[in-house]
């Protein structure tokens, strides 16, 4: 197997947001394939779709109902079959995401195991006795409250590390795992290349259950289910049982995970998956780790974390997915670039800082022309259950109205999943119907027709980051290397091969500054190329660069 993957660049597709064909306000199978050619011509490698199946969508598809059948808003299992053949047939690979930590409530399985204590599929999921009349442990869910749910009928309690609806299986059960196995054989019989595997290093739970003293915060629980004792031969058993038996890529989404871990996740020896995305470079703006408060980055962790990240995976054998935006995080331009004056300069420089880096880039939709945080004003505007959950807390936390909405203006996961701004005509071309999320104010002048019809665009720059990731190999194996670590505006890095090396320099602020060139690099002024920048007039190098706002600059020697 020639592990393709790591050449590849992945594009994130979230179905709901995407492209509507029917008028209902929902994106669709047949809005995807309208756009293949457009993915085509920004020329990434792999689609990856967020969750299609069966679901009543309480957290839009990662609360899935039949992990056989297509949502019905979506299309039908015809749809999805001639979405996976022109995918194909345009040289590019499908993914899919598989969500096994939980399955809705209104799944088969759950309804079955709700009913008694004896039925076959109790032990499915994690069911426990109520300890001194209260909850089994003090977990809490990662969308605000107690971490189980007590039920009537049976008297136990359900743990649901999301949703009250996301049920969370057992994974001790060998039943179970059977039949997940079973239905990832399904999907990669039908000719799929792989799956992103939702919260999979949470699969595992320390079978003791015991309370968190609080150590991290109160009552979080973490520690007894993070990367927890058995969840590696799990995957390995996944792997025996499935993977190995197609040529499939995997990534992992590991929540709160370690370096050790990731390793271990994504080094071939262990043989349990392709890569890990991490998310530890974008909680730089989380004060004392909480997403609910608001904060500048810290740019010296943000370099730190990156740069650690990029020396230890690689040092232990492990595989990063590169990655600043997702369906789950408030869009990068906005976040730590600049989207009103340096929109188009900080959108290219953040590009730049990833896209250069080892291991496989991921693009979320609509990140590719530059697309923004929203920025409602009205609670009304906003659909995610974490953040709809989150106002009441901070409602009942006694917060001004005001203040709770600044801070859901930055950190709602609503924040990526407004709709993709095809055009400049009604909601932004994305439905001719009503959107089921307003569209962002500024589609008129950010969206994806206008930036395709500019040469000099983020969209081409976007494109010839994927371009030159296919042409020069030193990107997927050359060693990285940070510079000027103290640099306050400046993150540079080297990646070197064969004696062969490229420089990033990128200034992460709106002021200019001056980038002195490291000694070593002296010797190569002479013979350096420019490669991509991100403002028209390019300069040559020099062992002093004065670096205009949000520039970003890329020389090969
Ligand atoms: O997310 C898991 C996860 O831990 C987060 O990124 C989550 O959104 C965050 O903790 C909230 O602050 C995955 C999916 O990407 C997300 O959309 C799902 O809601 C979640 O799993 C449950 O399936």
């Amino acid at each position: 197997m020639n592990e393709w993957w790591r050449k590849s660049v992945v594009y994130q597709i979230y179905p709901k947001s995407f492209n509507d064909t029917t008028g209902n306000g929902i994106g669709d199978l047949q809005g995807i394939i309208e756009k293949l050619d457009y993915l085509k011509e920004l020329g990434v490698d792999v689609l990856w779709l967020t969750p299609v199946y069966a679901s009543p969508q309480k957290d839009n598809g990662y609360d899935i109902s039949d992990y056989y059948s297509i949502h019905e808003e979506y299309g039908t299992m015809e749809d999805f079959d001639q979405l996976l053949e022109e995918t194909h047939q345009r040289g590019m690979k499908l993914i899919m995401d598989l969500v096994v930590n939980h399955t809705s409530t209104k799944h088969k399985w759950f309804k079955e195991s709700q009913k008694s204590k004896e039925n076959p599929y109790r032990d499915f999921y994690i069911w426990k006795d109520p300890v001194n009349g209260e909850e089994p442990t003090n977990w809490v869910s990662k969308f605000g409250g107690n971490a189980w749910k007590f039920d009537e009928e049976t008297g136990q309690y359900y743990l649901h590390l999301f949703d009250v609806s996301q049920a969370d299986l057992n994974w001790e059960n060998e039943t179970l795992r059977k039949h997940v196995y079973d239905m990832m054989h399904f999907w990669f019989d039908k000719g799929i290349d792989g799956f992103r595997l939702d919260v999979i290093n949470l699969i595992s739970k320390d079978q003791t259950f015991p309370n968190d003293d609080g150590s991290m915060a109160p009552g979080d629980g973490r520690k007894f289910y993070t990367d927890g004792p058995r969840v590696h031969e799990f995957l390995q058993e996944m792997n025996r049982e499935v993977l190995s038996k197609y040529d499939s890529m995997t990534v992992g989404e590991m929540s709160s995970t370690s370096i050790e871990h990731c390793i271990k996740y994504s080094n071939p020896k262990s043989k349990e998956l392709s890569m890990t995305f991490n998310f530890h470079h974008l909680k730089v703006d989380y004060p004392n780790g909480e997403k609910w408060a608001i904060a500048d980055f810290d740019f010296f962790a943000l370099k730190k974390i990156l740069s650690k990240w990029q020396v230890e995976m690689n040092k232990g054998g492990g595989w990063n997915a590169l990655f600043w935006c997702n369906h789950d995080q408030p869009r990068v331009v906005t976040r730590y670039g600049n989207d009103t004056t340096y929109h188009e300069e900080s959108a290219k420089m953040l590009a730049t800082t990833i896209h250069l880096m080892q291991g496989t880039p991921y693009i979320y939709q609509g990140e590719e022309f530059g697309m923004t945080d929203p920025a409602f004003e009205s609670i009304d505007h906003y659909r995610d259950v974490e953040t709809l959950n989150y106002y009441q807390i901070m409602k009942e936390k006694g917060l001004p109205e005001e203040e709770i909405m600044e801070i859901i203006k930055r950190k709602s996961r609503d924040n990526s999943r407004t709709p993709v701004q095809w055009n400049d005509s009604p909601h932004a071309g994305f439905t001719t119907g009503t959107p089921w999320i307003p569209v962002a104010p500024n589609f008129k002048e950010i969206n994806a027709e206008k930036a395709v019809g500019e040469p000099t665009s983020i969209f081409y720059h976007y494109k010839k980051l994927i371009t030159l990731r296919k042409e020069l190999d030193l990107v997927t194996t050359g060693t990285y290397r940070i510079l000027a670590q103290d640099d306050q505006n400046v993150f540079a890095y080297e990646r070197s091969s064969n004696g062969n090396k490229l420089i990033v320099i990128n200034n992460f602020y709106s002021n200019e500054t001056s980038f002195s060139l490291p000694e070593e690099w002296h010797e190569c002024i002479e013979k350096s190329k420019l490669l991509i920048s991100n403002y028209a007039e390019g300069k040559n190098l020099e062992k002093t660069l004065m670096l205009r706002p949000y520039e970003s600059l890329v020389y090969y020697s």
